[in-house]
């Protein structure tokens, strides 16, 4: 009898396994991106961030916060991705207040959206000098029954003046070099996290970031 109930939770738990595992591998989920994960901004000139979706199910409404340093950026306005198109949205609202936009925003309920794409583009100015980035900040996606999307979010993106210039001094050098060290094989909260020196946006430094910064060695982008 106890052997029989052995092997009853052996079956058990290999089944709860089995389907633990299928599930992580075939359920994808939901995620957003800022891109491009780097772009070089002059003072005075403008930048176009793209808030995009990917693998989502019925998309209906959004409620999405950006984060930004508003001594360096200033908020200049927000339209709604190609995701929606062709059909309209009922709702789209921006709303800037200091260092951070709010986009709500709500499709009808013929023009539920599923797959990946840009939901929201957003453009900011370059009012002063430095290295600065734009990071999210709450996220609500909504299902076609308002019912809250689970996703995930990628690393933030940032606007240089000169792509692997860390210190804000217009070239890429030594000192650069320093900063990405001290950054290198660090991912989002830990205590020595950049997110200037994760060039690529996917929350993480490492190898691919260091290639960018390679390419961009010795620039020179002194007026
Ligand atoms: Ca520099
Ligand atoms: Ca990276």
């Amino acid at each position: 009898m106890k052997q029989k109930y052995l092997l009853f939770s052996m079956i058990l738990l290999f089944f709860l396994i089995f389907f633990a595992t299928s599930l992580s591998i075939f359920a994808v989920t939901p995620n957003l991106e800022l891109t491009p994960a780097n772009q070089t901004v002059l003072i005075g000139a403008k930048g176009t961030v793209d808030i995009v979706v990917e693998d989502v199910t019925n998309l209906m409404g959004a409620d999405i916060t950006l984060n930004f340093d508003d001594s360096i950026l200033k908020y200049d306005s927000a339209d709604p991705g190609s995701f929606w198109s062709p059909g309209g949205l009922l709702v789209f609202s921006p709303v800037a207040t200091g260092g951070s936009v709010n986009i709500n925003l709500s499709a009808e309920v013929a023009n539920v959206k599923s797959g990946s794409g840009t939901i929201i583009t957003v453009t900011f100015e370059r009012i002063a000098s430095g290295v600065t980035d734009i990071c999210f900040g709450s996220t609500d996606l909504r299902d076609e029954a308002w019912q809250f999307i689970t996703h995930t979010k990628g690393g933030c993106c940032s606007f240089s003046e000169c792509i692997g210039d860390f210190n804000g001094d217009l070239q890429v050098n030594f000192g650069d070099l320093g900063i990405f060290a001290m950054a290198y094989r660090s991912t989002v909260g830990d205590d020595n996290w950049n997110p200037i020196c994760d060039l690529d946006g996917d929350g993480s430094v490492g190898f691919n970031d260091l290639g960018i910064f390679a390419m961009h060695y010795r620039d020179d982008c002194r007026p």
